[in-house]
């Protein structure tokens, strides 16, 4: 691990960078420091293809990250970023409560497969305790349950020029002249691969809330809470994401932040 992440790390946690103390129901507040443009968020940026490059080349490739106890609940997910998507193909899917939800995985595969929303819940589900840290500051502990994302991708047997799996969402995050600009990410296949990746369609013992990402999101607990994909309709394996948005992989990366994230 670089120094930077380590750093950075120690700083989340004591506080350091704390100066805004809003309260935000409950969510333990760290701070805006890392905001686009800030001091602090130029020195992450230099350091975050080394970061990268550091964490995948130091082994631990599956270390874990934290868990906790339902103790440590304390709050509600705090929603954040697209809350309720409005495209009629979403409505339709919410208003029968997802029973007709499919999910595609496509790309470079050799098994293209359209798994229903039944398929998914039938199929073998990790349940993990984390903490979810936004780059606006704020970080909330929730329970998370759902689909190991490397057993579908097994399914789909990923071709071996396959190198990031890339998640597209059902809400319009803004409008440009071309039309919606829909919210998407992407994650290499070690992190894809990684046992605590998965396709999440459960928070806190229910099932996952419209302003959670219903009825599908990605949890990929060592990276930040913009890399968690939410409303998925599609998977797709890719060998660059060049040709995707403006090419850096991710709606945030396209503006700016860090395609890996890594806390
Ligand atoms: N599709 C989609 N996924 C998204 C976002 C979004 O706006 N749209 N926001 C991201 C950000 S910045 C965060 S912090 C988390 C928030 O997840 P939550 O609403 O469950 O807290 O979702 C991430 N995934
Ligand atoms: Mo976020």
């Amino acid at each position: 691990m670089s120094r930077t992440n380590l750093d950075r790390r120690a700083l989340l946690r004591s506080g350091v960078l704390g100066a805004s103390a809003l309260a935000l129901g409950g969510c333990k507040i760290f701070d805006d420091a890392t905001r686009q443009g800030s001091a602090m968020r130029n020195v992450f940026e230099s350091a975050g293809e080394l970061t990268y490059r550091a964490q995948r080349l130091l082994g631990g490739k599956q270390s874990l990250a934290r868990e906790y106890s339902r103790d440590d609940i304390l709050q509600s997910q705090h929603p954040n970023g697209s809350v309720f998507p409005e495209s009629a193909e979403y409505q339709a899917l919410m208003r029968n409560d997802f029973r007709d939800f499919e999910l595609a995985v496509s790309g470079l595969v050799d098994n293209p497969l359209i798994l229903s929303r039944e398929t998914l819940l039938a199929m073998p589900a990790r349940t993990q305790i984390t903490r979810h840290d936004c780059v606006e500051g704020w970080s909330c502990i929730a329970e998370w349950t759902g689909v190991p994302l490397g057993l579908v991708l097994d399914e789909a047997r990923p071709r071996a020029n396959a190198r990031y799996v890339v998640f597209h969402c059902h809400d319009a995050i803004e409008r440009s002249l071309a039309g919606p600009v829909y919210y998407y990410e992407s994650i290499d296949m070690i992190d894809a691969h990684h046992p605590q990746t998965i396709l999440a369609y459960g928070l806190n013992g229910a099932p996952l809330p419209v302003p959670n990402g219903a009825p599908l999101r990605v949890r990929v607990e060592r990276q930040l809470g913009y890399k968690m994909a939410k409303y998925i309709h599609k998977i797709e394996l890719v060998e660059s994401f060049a040709e995707l948005g403006n090419g850096k992989g991710s709606y945030w990366a396209d503006r700016g932040y860090e395609w890996y994230a890594g806390i």
